[in-house]
């Protein structure tokens, strides 16, 4: 695993914990779980060499109950994830806002452990699908473990926690054939949603092409909810938390998503893996937005709605800190299956807010792991196990690892000497901000939750064209997998109200004709019987455009961790191929050798290249860009190839960087479609590397080009 001999140095106490429960059985013998010593594991005990397996082989048994029992239940949402060990440091002390240690000195590493998902998929579901990703990070503070649970999405799809299980149940396969797996384009989801218009923001999120993102290394992250930020003298400040990829926001498109579900569904999570093992780290900043106890009220829209976000342009967020991610887990099982999330893990000088669907998630995160996780010890699991010290009067139940020693076990004792004592605020204890309320208990929303459609319209009308494109390709797409016309057509009549141009051409796509509709239906709001009452309001207009919400202006400076295909066969140029290769991992790219035959392939020069794959075992969609280099032979055996052809083709057709040196050019342009337009700048063509090698980088980094997706339609 990478960072291992860092861990001490790394000030990571958090795997220096670990390194407790790690086994390896290198030169070790076999045993039961008894620790006796195994002779025979290829056999079991028999009554002759014929004869029936005897109830008294304790080896057999115990082999075989414990693999019947591997199995736990799956995460009712979220099953399918990847997760890392990282540390995270803040940049300076936050001491103004927030007594929360973690935040306050930069010299300390405060260790974390990182879990990214899919929504709706089961666990061995497709990293690809079309869906919100999970963004959780736990932060293992000296003061106890804080949670922060979020998504690569702003919003939610719901206001109150209350319609969670409605929402899950919709999205998730129909539950009389459980289909579709890992997708929200079928009837129940769209029946659902089409009736509940506070969720459109999310939706509009769910189709832009941030649900299909390139890489975890390349999404952001957000609380989402408003939390409160409380300093040393219990001042209180709202605060929306943010992660921002070092390497930027990057997508890919539906299509490619599509074939990558088949040649990788593990892709995500192979990619995670692979740039750790490669040493380059996957870094986040930590970003704040901060709003003061006194201006709750002054903007257009609530700050407990989770359907809203703050704009950047009306509170900027500050980067206050850095998370890098160095080690992969030693075992899926133990660490990344097992970890334990909960929003409720709070520390002291982070608290909540009153947002409904945030006071939902605190009861629903301990509960769940109950059931899954097998009961109320799930703490002790060394990955949810906190550094800091845990003493309580707490005790027993299912797979108990801590011997708590005494008679005592209530508060208040004299016997014990009255321990664990409670810790006054001055000593770290928590203390929840007392906030006033003055309230009828009511079951109701508030008024100032009813603007369902100023922020869909504001997200759509900030992305750029290749990416509204996109979105009027993914409605189209999702809707048209819904069977009842009947859902379409609201679902289309609900767009009228937050753009009449997306809508029309979704209708049109879907052979439908948009309707504005007199009174969107909405069943949200619950037992109100004056239908007035309950409909969203007008869409209103604070802001034109927030540039944070395309990921057109997002970082496009590096190509570190790209992945760059060689098509090479025997005969290559030697020079085309070694400068190439080196200039671009120089840069950070990760080149691979794409070839007809594994083994080896020899250059011109002679030499031995080593081939990592063939056209059976990958495809241009694993793949960032695509290189041709010269030398005859090579190039003739490229040319003879279908899957040569289909490799550049497909790349092209995904509007990937494509870059061809001597006879590498001449297959490129009289053998596929990338050769044809003069005026495309991503596919790029030289007489040497070296040459080749700059414009090249350039067109990497800028992920696509997209311009080429509406100038050329390629039969790949
Ligand atoms: Fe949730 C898991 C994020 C609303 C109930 N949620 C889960 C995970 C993430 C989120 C990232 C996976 C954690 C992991 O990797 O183990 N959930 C969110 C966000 C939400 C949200 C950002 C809205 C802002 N969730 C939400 C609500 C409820 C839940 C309203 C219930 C009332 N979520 C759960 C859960 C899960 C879960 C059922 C499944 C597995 C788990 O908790 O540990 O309790």
């Amino acid at each position: 695993m990478a960072a291992d001999k860092n861990d001490q140095a790394n000030g990571n106490y958090k795997l220096q914990d670990l390194e407790q429960n790690r086994e390896d059985s290198t030169e070790q013998f076999l045993t039961t779980n008894q620790g006796v010593r195994i002779n025979d594991n290829q056999n079991s005990l028999k009554a002759g060499e014929r004869g029936a397996t005897l109830l008294e082989d304790f080896i057999l048994r115990e082999k075989i109950t414990h693999f019947d029992h591997e199995r736990i239940p799956e995460r009712i949402v979220h099953a399918r994830g990847a997760g890392a060990h990282g540390y995270f440091q803040v940049y300076e002390s936050m001491a103004k806002y927030t007594k929360a240690k973690f935040l306050q000195d930069p010299s300390v590493k405060t260790p974390v452990f990182v879990r990214f998902s899919t929504v709706a998929g089961s666990r061995g579901s497709t990293d690809l699908a079309r869906d919100i990703r999970g963004f959780a990070v736990k932060f293992y503070t000296e003061e106890g473990n804080y949670d922060l649970v979020g998504n690569n999405a702003p919003v939610f799809f719901i206001q109150d926690a209350m319609k969670f299980p409605d929402l899950v149940h919709s999205v998730k396969p129909e539950p009389h054939n459980e289909i579709p797996q890992a997708a929200a384009a079928h009837d129940t989801f769209w029946d659902f949603v089409s009736l509940m218009p506070e969720s459109m923001h999310a939706i509009f999120w769910a189709m832009s092409d941030r649900a299909i993102p390139r890489s975890f290394r390349m999404m952001e992250g957000f609380g989402v909810h408003t939390f409160r930020f409380i300093n040393e003298e219990g001042k209180s400040h709202f605060v929306k938390f943010h992660w921002k990829p070092l390497l930027g926001l990057h997508s890919v498109l539906w299509d490619e998503a599509t074939r990558i579900s088949g040649k990788d569904p593990d892709f995500h999570r192979r990619d995670l893996w692979d740039a750790i093992e490669a040493g380059v780290y996957p870094e986040y900043e930590f970003g704040v937005q901060i709003i003061a106890e006194e201006d709750e009220h002054k903007f257009e829209f609530d700050l407990l709605d989770p359907t809203k976000i703050i704009p950047e342009e009306l509170v900027p967020v500050q980067r206050i800190g850095k998370m890098i991610l160095n080690r992969n887990p030693d075992n899926f099982f133990a660490e990344t299956e097992q970890i334990a999330f909960h929003p409720g893990h709070i520390v002291p000088g982070i608290d909540f807010t009153n947002d409904p669907l945030l006071q939902g998630r605190l009861f629903s995160y301990l509960d769940t792991q109950l059931s899954r996780l097998g009961g109320p010890n799930f703490h002790e699991i060394p990955i949810n196990r906190p550094i800091a010290p845990i003493h309580n009067n707490q005790r027993d139940s299912q797979m108990r690892q801590m011997i708590n020693k005494g008679r005592v076990s209530y508060d208040p004792n004299s016997l014990g000497g009255g321990c664990p004592f409670q810790a006054m605020m001055t000593e770290g204890g928590f203390h929840s901000y007392e906030e006033r309320i003055d309230a009828r208990k009511v079951r109701a929303r508030s008024e100032s939750f009813r603007d369902h459609f100023t922020q869909p319209a504001l997200f759509y009308h900030s992305q750029s064209e290749a990416e509204k494109k996109h979105m009027i390709d993914a409605f189209s797409f999702e809707l048209g997998k819904v069977e009842m016309v009947a859902i379409r057509q609201r679902m289309v009549n609900m767009l009228t109200q937050i753009d009449k141009d997306l809508a029309n051409k979704v209708a049109a796509n879907l052979g439908l004709t948009a309707q504005n509709p007199e009174q969107p239906i909405n069943h949200s709001f619950g037992a109100d019987t004056d239908p007035n009452k309950v409909q969203p309001t007008d869409k209103r207009n604070y802001l034109d455009r927030s540039e944070a919400l395309s990921m057109e202006n997002t970082v496009k400076d590096t190509i570190k961790t790209r992945r760059v295909a060689f098509l090479a066969a025997d005969g290559v140029d030697d020079d085309a191929l070694d400068a190439m290769k080196k200039s671009l991992i120089e840069e950070g790219a990760m080149v691979k050798i794409i070839a007809p035959r594994h083994g080896s392939i020899k250059t011109a020069g002679g030499a031995e290249v080593k081939v990592n794959e063939t056209w059976l075992t990958t495809s241009s969609v694993l793949f960032d860009a695509v290189y041709v280099p010269g030398g005859k032979t090579s190039v003739d055996a490229l040319a003879d190839e279908m899957d040569a052809i289909h490799f550049v083709n497909e790349a092209f057709k995904h509007c990937k960087a494509i870059a061809g040196v001597g006879e590498g050019v001449e297959f490129i342009k009289n053998q596929t479609y990338a050769g044809k337009d003069e005026t495309d700048k991503a596919v790029i063509f030289g007489g040497t590397a070296k040459e080749t090698a700059k414009p090249f980088v350039a067109s990497i980094a800028q992920h696509r080009n997209w311009k080429r997706e509406t100038a050329h339609k390629v039969p790949a």
